[in-house]
């Protein structure tokens, strides 16, 4: 790869001449690491596994023997299994085991036992659970899977293929890829590309291209699982193997997708299921879910690379506050840290850490810091000294400790695939609890090594521990991120007892997901990073990983104040919201644009503060089941190929089930056009009933997003907080919309681990439309958490005409008004039923004292 001139000219102006110099001398010195400990890629013809020679049943599947190795299905769940080859060694014999298989990416050891059986014919052996059929050909040892309803799951498309042997396996395995008119095909997150998978070809190898693109992969998060969503059920496909290899996703042959490992064992796991829903929950049972995060973590962050002094930071928070904008966390970016050394301060800028903090914290921000991995070579920095001396860090073959330059110079890099690493990190954590410290924010853990030209990263020869199995760099590159998260991670359980961790990644793999959050990483501030932003935040919901977002407002460049406003109100529907820049970049706090932006970014930010209760439930929902926290339109009608087609449904979403937004993408835009899943829908903002099902042009003026809510939902809203945990709510307020629906919502403390031990409880409003035009809404709640609210004021949306009565749990409702199709009450606790009663067509006309201009006392 040879460096771009704007890389140079960047890397000068970010980190100056002797990082140049490192960086070109890296150039040479990984050259000749890679002279010294050549490895060696598999050699050898492809080999495909041969005809099936005899079959043996095992207790949760089958054992193929194969003419040139061995083929093992294991059940996981009845519509999840395992397909694992190895090749015969040339001095093994029959009866080969395969070892036990190892993954980062899976969290689920352990798995109850499932009914299955297995037939035979002449042509193929069947192994059969409640949900899936496996097939596999006598000849050439073809698979193919179908669900219970006989649709086809996943197929060989020549399947399996080989060189080398063992973990010095380069194999592929080739599937069949669905038509465009058969299915959706998504995953891989993150992306820069299309939400659509299919027509290209992805490299497995996180990578920091310093500056993205639309199209310019790989970058930082590889996660090899992907979805073929058709009409009426879905597939899913996982490979499991972190080492450098590739993903032909119809690049090469439209009909086949074909994914490859240089190293490691051929693995997949196959799901089926009825929808994304159902595939997504068995896939994050296996590589695990988000836990919780606290409330704080849902609201505005806001960052900067870098705030420059402690006094900035203060000037900083003390701005959201007297404007009246609404955040929860500050992040400090390198400027913090003494020479970019992690774990230090420079406290000629940051004098008083302990103090900036505290001082942060009691006007309601957390503060999140940046963690780099490198740690500078350096006799007089303890965390290096530390690090030697408990031999933590990577080596090449030869003992030699590797170094690399990053912004502090010549480092170190943990081995974060030894225990002994993770615990060594963890405990860097201790003094970051003591002052108070509010989360971390993993940075530079593809892992990043400034090379002028050449791979920005370890050379392949580098071993890493990979818990005891000492592997090489091409098989550790791609979990190093997930690593460094896991350890810190554990650093943030460790020293904040009873907190939930706040800790996000730039790197990722499969799995990811229970240890951190991500971002997607150094965009710029451009309109087509905008809506690649909602792409790749899309993707990741997809690929499981659901809690990030972009940097709001753009990293690189000078954003414009209309962009700036259009990304802070599609951001304030992303699961992870933070304003973040580069350096000389222009100032990207919501003031900075002058008085209107502020306005207008303001309302976006108090709306999503305002909707925190059904965030968070949102949230609730995807920690739970690993449904997505913003998902594409056809999730909620897989039948209707307008949303996957359509121009205008390609850049709208659904956060959680209930809220659409239609963001504004373009330059310039008003009005945007709209497509509405089928059903009823009332637009946000004017309480109009939409049906959904066509194609129409709704206003968008700049200072709003255009906004709808499904019929028969009931949104929850808080009042305004400047920080999450401002005030005590002692008021829900319940936006219900006429029609048919259901609606579970989700409420803890917000903070700490009580909820795991049953200190929760979930809401479930069913609200219906009876034919006379009256509505009933029943609320039930269930579980034992005890909200701060008692008092619920509703609004319901879509009632035609004043009603007749409000019935409140059986009793009029002691005051309720009626104005423009709105009923509105107020309950002193909160109810089992609301009835909102119409008035028969002999009263309706008979109202001879009007109540005095559109309110009603009863
Ligand atoms: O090479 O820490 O993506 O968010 O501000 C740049 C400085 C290093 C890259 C991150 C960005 C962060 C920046 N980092």
């Amino acid at each position: 790869m040879a460096i771009s001139l704007l890389r140079l000219v960047r890397l000068a102006r970010d980190a100056g001449p002797t990082l140049i110099r490192d960086a070109a001398l890296y150039r040479v010195r990984s050259g000749l690491a890679a002279a010294r400990h050549p490895t060696r890629a598999p050699a050898g013809n492809w080999q495909t596994p041969g005809d099936v020679v005899s079959i043996e049943k095992h207790e949760r599947g089958a054992l193929f023997t194969c003419r040139n190795g061995l083929l093992r299905l294991t059940v996981i769940a009845p519509d999840c299994v395992q397909v694992r080859w190895q090749p015969r060694q040339s001095t093994a014999g029959k009866g080969d085991r395969l070892p036990v298989a190892f993954s980062y990416a899976v969290a689920k050891i352990t798995w109850p036992d499932v009914p299955f059986t297995i037939s035979e014919n002449d042509e193929s052996i069947t192994l059969r659970t409640d949900s899936l059929r496996c097939e596999i050909t006598r000849l050439n040892s073809r698979l193919q899977c179908f669900d219970s309803a006989g649709r086809l799951i996943s197929a060989d498309e020549d399947g399996i293929r080989w060189r080398g042997t063992g973990v010095q396996m380069h194999s592929q395995s080739a599937r069949r890829l669905p038509a465009s008119d058969e299915a959706t095909c998504v995953g891989l997150a993150e992306q820069p590309t299309a939400l659509d998978i299919r027509g290209r070809r992805y490299q497995l190898w996180n990578s920091s291209p310093n500056d993205y693109g639309r199209g310019s992969t790989p970058l930082y998060f590889t996660i090899p699982f992907y979805m073929d969503v058709y009409r009426d059920h879905v597939a899913g496909f996982f490979w499991d193997n972190p080492s450098r290899g590739s993903i032909d996703a119809g690049q090469s042959n439209l009909k086949r997708i074909v994914f490859e490992s240089e190293r490691g064992e051929l693995r997949y796991y196959l799901f089926a299921g009825a929808d994304v829903g159902a595939v997504l929950n068995r896939y994050t049972e296996l590589t695990g879910r988000m836990p919780l995060p606290p409330h704080w973590a849902l609201g505005l962050h806001q960052s900067r690379w870098s705030y420059p002094t402690a006094e900035a930071v203060r000037t900083v928070a003390a701005g959201f506050r007297k404007r009246r904008i609404p955040c929860d966390a500050i992040h400090l970016d390198l400027a913090a840290m003494a020479g970019n050394r992690p774990f230090t301060w420079d406290f000629s800028t940051f004098p008083s850490p302990a103090g900036l903090v505290s001082d942060l914290q009691a006007e309601g921000f957390r503060t999140v810091l940046l963690l780099d991995p490198a740690i500078k070579v350096d006799p007089a920095y303890a965390v290096d000294q530390s690090g030697i001396r408990e031999d933590v860090f990577v080596r090449y073959p030869n003992g030699r400790p590797f170094q690399g330059p990053v912004w502090a110079g010549a480092s170190h890099f943990p081995d974060f695939s030894n225990p002994k690493t993770r615990a060594w990190w963890a405990s860097l954590f201790e003094p970051l609890a003591k002052i108070g410290v509010g989360g971390v924010w993993n940075d530079m853990n593809e892992p990043v090594v400034f090379s002028l030209g050449g791979e920005q990263t370890l050379p392949d020869s580098v071993k890493h521990n990979f818990e005891g199995q000492a592997l090489s760099h091409i098989e550790a590159h791609n979990v190093y991120g997930l690593l460094m998260a896991r350890a810190s991670r554990e650093g943030l359980e460790r020293f904040w007892p009873g907190k939930r961790p706040f800790n996000m990644s730039r790197s990722a793999f499969a799995g990811s997901q229970r240890y951190a959050s991500g971002w997607t990483g150094s965009n710029r501030s451009t309109w087509d990073h905008l809506r690649l932003s909602l792409t790749m935040t899309l993707a990741c919901g997809l690929s499981g990983l659901a809690f990030t977002g972009p940097d709001t407002g753009g990293f690189s460049g000078d954003c414009s104040a209309e962009l700036f406003v259009r990304w802070v109100q599609l951001s304030a529907f992303l699961p992870f919201f933070r304003i973040h820049s580069a350096k000389n970049t222009r100032a990207q706090e919501p003031w900075a644009f002058g008085n209107v932006v502020e306005g207008i970014t303001r309302a976006a930010i108090e709306l999503r503060y305002q909707l925190l209760p059904y965030l968070y439930s949102v949230f609730a929902q995807c920690a739970q089941s690993g449904l997505p926290i913003i998902r594409p339109l056809w999730m909620s009608d897989p039948a209707d190929w307008t949303l996957r087609t359509g121009a205008a449904a390609a850049d709208s979403f659904l956060l959680g089930e209930n809220l659409l937004i239609a963001p504004v993408l373009d330059k310039g835009a008003l009005k945007r056009e709209v497509y509405l899943p089928r059903g009823q829908w009332y637009d946000f903002w004017t309480h109009r009933l939409i049906e959904g099902g066509s194609l129409f042009t709704t206003d968008a003026p700049l200072e709003r997003l255009p906004l709808f809510v499904r019929a028969g939902a009931v949104i929850p809203l808080w009042p305004v907080m400047q920080y999450t945990s401002e005030q005590v709510v002692t008021e829900l307020r319940l936006k219900a919309y006429a029609g048919n629906g259901e609606v579970t919502l989700y409420e803890d403390a917000g903070e700490g681990s009580t909820y795991q031990r049953g200190d929760y409880r979930w809401l479930y409003f069913t609200c219906l439309s009876l034919p006379d035009g009256g509505l009933t809404l029943t609320w039930r709640r269930a579980g034992q958490f005890a909200p701060t609210y008692q008092q619920v004021r509703v609004e319901v949306y879509g009632i035609s005409a004043e009603p007749q009565s409000v019935l409140l749990d059986g009793q009029p409702a002691p005051l309720w008004y009626y104005e423009n199709g709105v009923v509105e009450f107020t309950a002193n606790k909160p109810f089992d039923t609301v009835r909102i009663v119409p008035k028969t067509e002999s009263e309706a006309g008979s109202t001879l004292i009007r109540p005095p201009a559109g309110l009603k006392n009863r």
